[in-house]
């Protein structure tokens, strides 16, 4: 069976960049939502126009326009055989409603990648991505503790949940994280 991979996590803890790491260890396809949309921006297509000043002012993208993009995204043939590891998805009770509808059977585990607010503020801030202004970045910080920090309980509930610490080295993170997806993939 192809492993079914979500990890979450405050914005700026370093999903996107362990995530890359993981789909080419465990060769699981890598779906980033944020990836997702910000090329959207860059191609100029309707929904990057309605997703650039959600995303600038650090709020989230609704779900209906999300879970549309995913649950696509997770039909094509590369996922069926391969498996996948969604980057940011799902960040609301809702999105992760929609991702049991069409993924439940697929689904197993869930990692939260574990960092404190002046950790991420420093990376974020250190990063200067375009959306990372202090304004946005403490709207983004809000909207992880009221949306998506009670999906934790929600995938808890589940028996998926592992919290893995998130702090130290780049390397040092990988290791943690290889050994709980490890242990998942040999049950
Ligand atoms: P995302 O693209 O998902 O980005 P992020 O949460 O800000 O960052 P991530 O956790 O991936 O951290 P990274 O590896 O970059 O979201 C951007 C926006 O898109 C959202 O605010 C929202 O508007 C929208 N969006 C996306 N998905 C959505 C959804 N499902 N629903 C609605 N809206 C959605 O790491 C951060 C920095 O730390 C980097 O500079 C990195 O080099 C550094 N770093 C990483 N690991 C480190 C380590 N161990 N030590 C030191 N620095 C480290």
């Amino acid at each position: 069976m192809p492993l079914g991979i979500v990890i979450l996590g405050r914005q700026g803890s370093g999903k996107g960049t362990q995530a890359v790491r993981i789909a080419e260890s465990f060769g699981v396809v890598h779906i980033s939502t944020g990836d997702m949309l910000r090329a959207a921006v860059a191609e100029g297509t309707e929904l990057g126009m309605k997703a650039k000043s959600i995303m600038d002012s650090g709020d989230l993208v609704p779900d209906t326009v999300i879970n549309g993009i995913v649950e696509e995204r997770l039909q094509k043939d590369d996922v069926q055989s391969g498996g996948f590891l969604l980057d940011g998805f799902p960040r609301t009770v809702g999105q992760a409603e929609a991702l049991s509808g069409y993924a439940e059977n697929d689904l197993n585990l869930a990692l939260n990648l574990d960092v404190s607010i002046d950790e991420v503020m420093d990376r974020m801030l250190a990063r200067g991505r375009d959306d990372d202004t202090a304004e946005a970045i403490t709207r983004r910080l809000e909207l992880y503790e009221t949306e998506t920090a009670p999906l934790l309980d929600w995938f808890e509930e589940r028996g998926i949940l592992k919290i893995v610490d998130g702090n130290g080295a780049e390397d040092e993170v990988f290791s943690r994280l290889t050994a709980v997806i490890e242990e998942i993939s040999e049950k």
